[in-house]
Protein backbone atom coordinates (compact mmCIF):
# COMPACT_ATOMS: atom_id res chain seq x y z
CA UNK A 1 0.00 0.00 0.00
CA UNK A 2 1.74 3.45 -0.79
CA UNK A 3 -1.00 5.50 1.18
CA UNK A 4 -2.50 5.33 5.43
CA UNK A 5 -5.19 6.85 5.43
CA UNK A 6 -6.22 7.59 9.36
CA UNK A 7 -9.35 8.52 11.12
CA UNK A 8 -8.55 11.08 13.84
CA UNK A 9 -11.20 10.85 16.51
CA UNK A 10 -10.84 7.21 18.00
CA UNK A 11 -7.33 6.22 15.86
CA UNK A 12 -5.18 9.26 16.96
CA UNK A 13 -6.70 10.86 19.71
CA UNK A 14 -9.57 10.43 22.04
CA UNK A 15 -11.72 13.31 22.13
CA UNK A 16 -14.99 11.62 22.79
CA UNK A 17 -15.05 12.47 26.29
CA UNK A 18 -14.94 15.99 25.07
CA UNK A 19 -17.94 15.75 22.54
CA UNK A 20 -19.80 13.85 25.62
CA UNK A 21 -19.07 16.97 28.26
CA UNK A 22 -19.73 20.05 25.14
CA UNK A 23 -23.12 18.05 24.38
CA UNK A 24 -23.91 17.60 27.50
CA UNK A 25 -23.92 20.78 28.81
CA UNK A 26 -25.87 21.89 25.92
CA UNK A 27 -28.48 19.13 26.47
CA UNK A 28 -28.74 20.21 30.23
CA UNK A 29 -29.65 23.83 29.49
CA UNK A 30 -32.24 22.87 27.21
CA UNK A 31 -33.43 20.02 29.28
CA UNK A 32 -32.84 17.40 26.77
CA UNK A 33 -32.27 14.38 28.21
CA UNK A 34 -28.37 12.92 27.13
CA UNK A 35 -25.83 10.27 28.27
CA UNK A 36 -22.88 8.30 27.67
CA UNK A 37 -24.85 5.19 25.89
CA UNK A 38 -26.55 8.14 23.03
CA UNK A 39 -22.62 9.76 23.02
CA UNK A 40 -21.70 6.47 21.49
CA UNK A 41 -24.30 6.89 18.41
CA UNK A 42 -22.14 10.29 17.53
CA UNK A 43 -18.68 8.47 16.73
CA UNK A 44 -17.54 9.56 13.50
CA UNK A 45 -20.99 11.20 12.99
CA UNK A 46 -20.85 14.81 11.65
CA UNK A 47 -21.76 18.05 13.89
CA UNK A 48 -25.44 18.18 12.58
CA UNK A 49 -25.88 14.53 12.19
CA UNK A 50 -24.61 14.23 16.07
CA UNK A 51 -27.41 17.25 16.62
CA UNK A 52 -31.16 15.16 15.36
CA UNK A 53 -29.67 12.13 17.17
CA UNK A 54 -29.35 14.48 20.36
CA UNK A 55 -32.87 15.31 19.51
CA UNK A 56 -34.22 12.65 19.61
CA UNK A 57 -34.69 13.22 22.88
CA UNK A 58 -36.21 17.07 22.64
CA UNK A 59 -39.94 16.89 23.06
CA UNK A 60 -40.29 20.93 22.79
CA UNK A 61 -41.94 22.80 19.43
CA UNK A 62 -40.10 22.60 16.35
CA UNK A 63 -36.67 24.38 16.20
CA UNK A 64 -35.40 26.84 13.08
CA UNK A 65 -32.55 26.21 11.34
CA UNK A 66 -31.18 28.81 12.79
CA UNK A 67 -31.60 27.46 16.55
CA UNK A 68 -30.03 24.45 15.72
CA UNK A 69 -26.58 26.44 14.18
CA UNK A 70 -26.80 28.51 17.05
CA UNK A 71 -26.81 24.88 18.93
CA UNK A 72 -23.98 23.55 17.34
CA UNK A 73 -21.99 26.64 17.61
CA UNK A 74 -22.62 26.73 21.22
CA UNK A 75 -21.40 22.92 21.48
CA UNK A 76 -18.60 23.67 19.36
CA UNK A 77 -17.34 26.65 21.24
CA UNK A 78 -17.56 24.00 24.46
CA UNK A 79 -15.45 21.55 22.78
CA UNK A 80 -13.05 23.78 21.29
CA UNK A 81 -12.15 25.41 24.86
CA UNK A 82 -11.60 21.51 26.18
CA UNK A 83 -9.43 20.75 22.84
CA UNK A 84 -7.26 23.82 24.22
CA UNK A 85 -6.42 21.55 27.22
CA UNK A 86 -4.65 19.44 24.87
CA UNK A 87 -0.99 18.23 24.70
CA UNK A 88 1.32 16.36 22.92
CA UNK A 89 0.75 13.80 25.76
CA UNK A 90 -2.43 13.04 24.26
CA UNK A 91 -1.02 11.12 21.70
CA UNK A 92 0.89 7.45 22.60
CA UNK A 93 4.31 6.75 22.12
CA UNK A 94 2.77 3.67 19.94
CA UNK A 95 0.83 5.88 17.85
CA UNK A 96 3.94 8.32 17.05
CA UNK A 97 6.52 5.49 16.82
CA UNK A 98 4.37 3.82 14.29
CA UNK A 99 3.45 7.00 12.44
CA UNK A 100 7.48 7.71 12.33
CA UNK A 101 7.96 4.35 10.97
CA UNK A 102 5.47 3.81 8.44
CA UNK A 103 6.82 7.51 6.82
CA UNK A 104 10.20 5.62 7.29
CA UNK A 105 9.14 2.72 4.98
CA UNK A 106 7.80 5.19 2.35
CA UNK A 107 4.25 5.34 3.02
CA UNK A 108 2.09 8.69 2.70
CA UNK A 109 0.06 9.47 5.34
CA UNK A 110 -2.89 11.34 5.78
CA UNK A 111 -5.59 12.26 7.75
CA UNK A 112 -9.22 11.49 7.11
CA UNK A 113 -11.79 12.91 9.44
CA UNK A 114 -15.06 14.04 9.89
CA UNK A 115 -14.20 16.24 12.11
CA UNK A 116 -14.12 20.90 11.31
CA UNK A 117 -11.92 20.70 14.41
CA UNK A 118 -8.94 18.23 13.09
CA UNK A 119 -6.37 21.06 12.08
CA UNK A 120 -6.84 22.33 15.34
CA UNK A 121 -6.67 18.95 17.21
CA UNK A 122 -2.98 18.33 14.92
CA UNK A 123 -1.55 21.25 16.18
CA UNK A 124 -2.54 21.07 19.95
CA UNK A 125 -1.04 16.97 20.24
CA UNK A 126 2.30 18.45 17.69
CA UNK A 127 0.76 15.96 14.94
CA UNK A 128 0.89 18.52 12.10
CA UNK A 129 4.03 17.54 10.24
CA UNK A 130 3.43 14.27 10.95
CA UNK A 131 0.86 13.71 7.87
CA UNK A 132 1.35 14.58 3.70
CA UNK A 133 -2.49 15.75 4.00
CA UNK A 134 -5.42 16.55 5.75
CA UNK A 135 -8.88 15.96 4.53
CA UNK A 136 -11.66 16.86 7.28
CA UNK A 137 -14.93 18.32 7.42
CA UNK A 138 -13.79 21.53 5.85
CA UNK A 139 -13.60 19.98 2.82
CA UNK A 140 -16.26 17.22 2.12
CA UNK A 141 -19.99 17.67 1.69
CA UNK A 142 -21.23 14.51 2.46
CA UNK A 143 -20.27 12.23 5.78
CA UNK A 144 -19.13 8.86 6.18
CA UNK A 145 -20.61 6.14 4.96
CA UNK A 146 -19.97 8.73 1.93
CA UNK A 147 -16.80 8.20 0.61
CA UNK A 148 -15.65 11.64 -0.14
CA UNK A 149 -13.55 12.07 2.79
CA UNK A 150 -11.19 9.53 1.90
CA UNK A 151 -11.88 9.90 -1.93
CA UNK A 152 -10.06 13.51 -1.01
CA UNK A 153 -7.55 12.74 0.79
CA UNK A 154 -6.46 10.14 -1.86
CA UNK A 155 -6.46 12.61 -4.72
CA UNK A 156 -4.41 15.58 -2.10
CA UNK A 157 -1.86 12.25 -1.82
CA UNK A 158 -2.02 11.74 -5.28
CA UNK A 159 -2.53 8.19 -4.25
CA UNK A 160 -4.98 5.74 -6.56
CA UNK A 161 -7.88 4.25 -4.09
CA UNK A 162 -6.28 0.78 -5.16
CA UNK A 163 -3.45 1.88 -3.10
CA UNK A 164 -4.80 3.45 -0.31
CA UNK A 165 -6.00 1.89 3.26
CA UNK A 166 -7.77 3.33 6.02
CA UNK A 167 -7.76 3.54 9.46
CA UNK A 168 -10.93 3.53 11.09
CA UNK A 169 -12.77 2.92 14.58
CA UNK A 170 -16.38 3.51 13.20
CA UNK A 171 -18.21 1.25 11.50
CA UNK A 172 -19.53 3.88 8.80
CA UNK A 173 -15.60 4.57 8.51
CA UNK A 174 -15.05 1.52 7.56
CA UNK A 175 -18.13 1.46 5.06
CA UNK A 176 -17.11 4.88 3.70
CA UNK A 177 -13.76 3.11 2.73
CA UNK A 178 -15.19 0.01 0.67
CA UNK A 179 -16.88 2.26 -0.98
CA UNK A 180 -14.34 4.53 -1.59
CA UNK A 181 -12.40 1.65 -3.45
CA UNK A 182 -10.19 1.18 -0.46
CA UNK A 183 -8.56 -1.39 1.73
CA UNK A 184 -9.92 -0.85 5.37
CA UNK A 185 -8.50 -1.34 9.51
CA UNK A 186 -11.10 -1.62 12.08
CA UNK A 187 -9.47 -0.69 15.39
CA UNK A 188 -10.93 0.23 18.64
CA UNK A 189 -15.27 0.14 18.03
CA UNK A 190 -14.29 -1.54 14.29
CA UNK A 191 -12.12 -4.12 15.21
CA UNK A 192 -15.00 -6.42 15.55
CA UNK A 193 -16.74 -4.92 12.33
CA UNK A 194 -16.63 -8.08 9.93
CA UNK A 195 -16.33 -5.80 6.80
CA UNK A 196 -12.98 -4.74 7.89
CA UNK A 197 -9.76 -6.28 5.63
CA UNK A 198 -8.03 -6.53 8.55
CA UNK A 199 -8.60 -6.42 12.66
CA UNK A 200 -6.61 -4.89 15.34
CA UNK A 201 -6.09 -4.31 18.64
CA UNK A 202 -3.43 -1.92 19.09
CA UNK A 203 -1.93 0.86 16.79
CA UNK A 204 1.50 -1.26 16.28
CA UNK A 205 0.04 -3.42 14.66
CA UNK A 206 -0.22 -1.50 11.60
CA UNK A 207 3.34 -2.15 10.57
CA UNK A 208 2.60 -6.33 10.34
CA UNK A 209 -0.13 -4.69 7.58
CA UNK A 210 1.73 -2.01 5.59
P1 LIG B 1 -16.56 18.45 14.76
P2 LIG B 1 -13.58 11.53 13.24
C1 LIG B 1 -15.64 12.92 14.21
O1 LIG B 1 -14.26 12.75 14.07
C2 LIG B 1 -16.10 12.51 15.61
O2 LIG B 1 -15.89 11.12 15.81
C3 LIG B 1 -17.57 12.82 15.77
O3 LIG B 1 -17.99 12.48 17.07
C4 LIG B 1 -17.80 14.31 15.50
O4 LIG B 1 -19.18 14.63 15.60
C5 LIG B 1 -17.28 14.66 14.10
O5 LIG B 1 -15.91 14.31 14.01
C6 LIG B 1 -17.43 16.14 13.79
O6 LIG B 1 -16.58 16.86 14.66
O7 LIG B 1 -17.76 18.88 15.55
O8 LIG B 1 -15.26 18.72 15.45
O9 LIG B 1 -16.58 18.99 13.35
O10 LIG B 1 -13.84 10.29 14.04
O11 LIG B 1 -14.22 11.48 11.86
O12 LIG B 1 -12.14 11.94 13.22
MG1 LIG C 1 -13.44 8.13 14.52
Amino acid sequence: MKAFIFDLDGVIVFTDKFHYQAWKKMADELGIYFDETINNRLRGVSRAESLEIILEKYEGEPLSGEIKAQMMEQKNRTYRELLATMTPDDVTEEVRETLKRLRERGHKLAIGSSSKNAGFILDKVGLTDAFDAVSDGNNITRSKPDPEVFVKAGEFLGVNPKECIVVEDAYAGIDAAKAAGMASVGIGDASGYEKADYRIETFGELLDIG
